[in-house]
């Protein structure tokens, strides 16, 4: 593995590299490190939760694959293993919360009633690591959840439920932004769906409409504090024909009461290109919240690597000069490999992404397409992938004071040995 030196000696090859194409690389860096990443916590467990009783937990659609030991079974284990994967990520990193890790000690507290209370012991720990938190209503893996409807359910006590979960969560987001004196990003995501043609497309989207008004009719949860995301989908297992929040409607909801919306890259056709939709959705949307994701087929969430999908997301993002503008946070859950290897590389992929984003030899680009030379153009976009950007992420890492490369290999084989292979 490379000395300090050579770390530094490549760098600054690198950045005359760069320089060449009139990019600064040490704006670059910088800016890379300060972009906060939000870490789901729900890699750690396989999205399970941690409440008790169970019944319930295989609806939504949603479900981790995979049997590689090791899996986090209470909050203290969730968090020792997320205070390992930290210390293996340069830059700013947040915590995303699902409702259903409430702690609730021996006390069985429905989801309609979690308090901010129950998120005591994750408020600690992300206070005592300055680390920023988000949050997410878990309107799935729960008994009212079955009929495959939540908000948009025909049964007025299932939305009901379900409407005052989201209120309760509303006001724990805004605990937590309260007492980190940082906006906890709120996303708003429902299973609701129909498995086979629906005879009626209409009623279930009108009741959601509905149903968000209530929730977020509550005036007394500052928006500046609770920052409300809404995510749409495709489709899921078990809503094949028919899914309620569909990116029509979000899009045109969030758009409607100034929400921020949520793009998933699992969430759209195959062949559809998220990054393509940044600047026409960001003409109207102030604020959008992208959730990186990598659908093998479908949408698999399998573990984010540094593919084209990402790349050329984050590269628009740059050349929209639009990092002010989006929150980013991954959403991937894998249980077939090492669940914090599965973090680091994730976020070191999506990290990856946003510095290539700003390494892009934008105006060179934008000065040859202006003056009518597409050849130049592309000959250049040719040239900025063989550019030495490995160096710079080198040198990041390194100004970051963590592993760089794969090194980091070494401290999650020494966590599975003393930690995982023991649970
Ligand atoms: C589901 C959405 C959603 C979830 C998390 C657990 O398709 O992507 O974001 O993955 O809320
Ligand atoms: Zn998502």
């Amino acid at each position: 593995m490379p000395s300090e030196k050579q770390i530094s000696s490549a760098y600054r090859l690198a950045r005359a590299a760069y320089a060449d194409y009139g990019v600064d690389t040490e704006a670059a860096l910088a800016k890379a490190l300060s972009i906060p990443i939000s870490l789901h916590c729900w890699q750690a467990d396989d999205v399970r939760g941690l409440e008790t009783p169970k019944e319930g937990l295989d609806s939504g659609g949603i479900m981790a694959t995979g049997g590689y030991p090791g899996r986090a079974r209470n909050g203290d284990e969730m968090r020792a293993d997320l205070d390992v994967v930290l210390k293996l990520l340069p830059g700013r990193q947040r915590l995303n919360l699902h409702a259903f890790y409430a702690e609730t000690g021996a006390k069985v507290v429905d989801r309609d009633a979690l308090e901010p209370e129950h998120f005591s012991r994750w408020l600690a720990w992300a206070k005592e690591r300055h680390v920023g938190l988000d949050f997410n209503p878990t309107y799935f893996a729960h008994l009212m959840a079955t009929s495959g409807f939540t908000l948009s359910s025909p049964d007025k006590a299932v939305r009901r439920f379900w409407i005052d979960h989201g209120k309760a969560c509303r006001r724990i987001a805004e605990h937590f932004s309260k007492k980190l004196g940082s906006p906890c990003v709120h996303n708003h995501w429902i299973p609701d769906g129909a498995k086979d043609a629906p005879a009626d497309r209409w009623a279930p989207r009108a009741r959601l409409v509905e149903s968000f008004d209530t929730i977020f009719a509550d005036k007394s949860v500052s928006r500046k504090h609770c920052v409300d995301a809404v995510e749409g989908k495709l489709f899921g297992l078990g809503s094949e024909d028919y899914v309620v929040g569909s990116q029509e409607f979000y899009s045109s909801y969030a758009q409607s009461r100034g929400l921020v919306l949520c793009l998933d890259l699992g969430h759209y056709h195959p062949t559809e290109s998220v990054a393509d939709k940044v600047s026409a959705l960001m003409q109207f949307h102030p604020r959008i919240l992208l959730h990186t994701s990598r659908p093998v087929r479908w949408d698999s969430d399998h573990v984010v690597i540094l593919d084209d999908p990402v790349r050329s997301l984050f590269l628009e993002i740059a050349r929209g000069a639009a990092w002010d503008r989006v929150f980013v946070a991954l959403d991937f859950f894998d249980a077939s490999i090492n669940r914090l290897a599965a973090y680091v590389i994730g976020a070191r992929a999506t990290r990856q992404a946003i510095l290539l984003g700003l390494l892009d030899p934008s105006k060179p680009l934008g000065q040859a397409e202006a003056a009518g030379r597409g050849h130049e153009r592309l000959a250049l976009m040719e040239q900025a992938k063989a550019l030495p950007w490995g160096a710079v992420w080198d040198e990041l890492c390194a100004r970051a004071d963590v592993p760089v490369r794969s090194n980091w290999l070494a401290t999650v084989a020494r966590h599975e040995r003393d930690t995982l292979s023991k649970r």
